[in-house]
């Protein structure tokens, strides 16, 4: 049987982490016969250890044969030990009278501490997944605060919303959400991301023609996808939390084990792809082989599209720009 990998996760207590581990360690996120070892941290708060200990204890009475070990941690330099998979979850969320520079320096301490420490302990491949808002800048911290480690195994979740997408897709045409192929989703992880649908197919048919409606694209689907978090919150008083595990197993499963050439939104470090600066952690369209993704290029961008993808662009240059001093 397979050797066991280390998946560290933060904020293994809260709502994401009650609907994530138990499916990592079921084996939905890296296959049905690969053991894991997780490694879970929470802040030294002990109220945050106490529900950290009670959801170890629910993990151990799942009894489930992949898990090979489970370890509870306060310090991100003890949890991030040789980890293969790191999915960084815990954030500090916006308090009441916070302005948006607290926010974004209150996770940049986080985030700066949490690269460092990836940095100094993590396997060299550790391939590290960000979902702790504001998430594209918090995996660009992360990055930039991890010099010995590849930049391109930082990335950021834009699963949910290209999941979104994808459901409201189904919905609009009456199809399978899982015949959906070709979607995009490009930027930032917030009401500005760009779902882009021009080049995708359901069984080979093209989803514009089929939806033919571009009003409809304009003020229905990208106002509703884009609003979907905020939406989740007036029905349920809580954030997205089994929605968003769902899309982190799918982000971290699609780049462990590949995609079959389907395409899969992914928040990465730019190269310069479609014009986008270096270095900005932004959401593309992506296929998976190898344990590698690859961004799909040569797309053509339109005006309208252009217009979406720079102001997606400007939103997380502000952010970067506000915590540049900070790293
Ligand atoms: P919760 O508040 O339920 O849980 C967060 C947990 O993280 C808490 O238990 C807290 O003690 C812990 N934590 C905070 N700082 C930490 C640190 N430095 N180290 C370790 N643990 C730490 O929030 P939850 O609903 O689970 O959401 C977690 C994060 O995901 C939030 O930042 C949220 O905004 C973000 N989201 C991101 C999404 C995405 O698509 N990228 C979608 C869903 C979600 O809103």
């Amino acid at each position: 049987s397979k050797k066991p990998v280390r998946v560290a996760v933060t904020g293994a207590a809260g709502q994401i982490g009650y609907a994530l581990l138990f499916r990592i360690a079921s084996g939905e996120m890296l296959g049905k016969d690969q053991p894991v070892i997780l490694q879970l941290l929470e802040i030294p708060d002990e109220k945050a250890q106490n529900a950290l200990k009670g959801v170890i204890m629910e993990i151990e009475d799942c009894a489930f044969p992949l898990v090979a070990g489970i370890e509870a941690h306060s310090d991100p330099m003890t949890a991030f030990k040789d980890t293969d998979y790191a999915l960084l979850v815990g954030a500090r969320p916006r308090g009441p009278g916070m302005e948006r520079a607290d926010l974004l320096a209150a996770n940049a301490q986080i985030f700066t501490a949490q690269g460092k420490a990836l940095n100094a302990v993590a396997s060299r491949d550790v391939r590290v997944l960000v979902v702790g808002n504001p998430a594209n800048t918090n995996a660009y911290i992360a990055m930039k605060s991890a010099p010995d480690l590849p930049a391109k195994n930082f990335t950021a979740m834009l699963r949910l919303d290209h999941n979104r997408a994808a459901s409201q897709i189904a919905s609009k045409t009456g199809k399978a959400v899982g015949s959906i192929e070709k979607l995009a989703v490009w930027g930032n992880h917030s009401p500005t991301m760009y779902a882009d649908y021009r080049f995708a197919t359901i069984e080979g048919q093209s989803v514009k023609e089929l939806i033919n409606d571009e009003q409809w694209n304009r003020e229905v689907f990208l106002p509703t996808v884009g609003k979907r978090g905020a939406a989740i919150i007036a029905a349920r008083g809580l954030s997205s939390a089994a929605s968003a595990a769902g899309a982190a197993i799918d982000h971290m499963r699609d780049w462990a084990l590949g995609t079959n050439g389907k395409w899969v939104t992914m928040g990465i470090p730019s190269k310069g792809e479609y014009g986008i600066p270096a270095e900005v952690m932004f959401g593309y369209p992506v296929t998976c082989e190898g344990g590698e993704y690859k961004i799909v290029e040569g797309l053509e961008i339109d005006e309208f599209s252009q217009e979406c993808i720079n102001k997606t662009l400007a939103e997380l240059q502000g952010e970067q720009d506000g915590v540049k001093h900070l790293l």
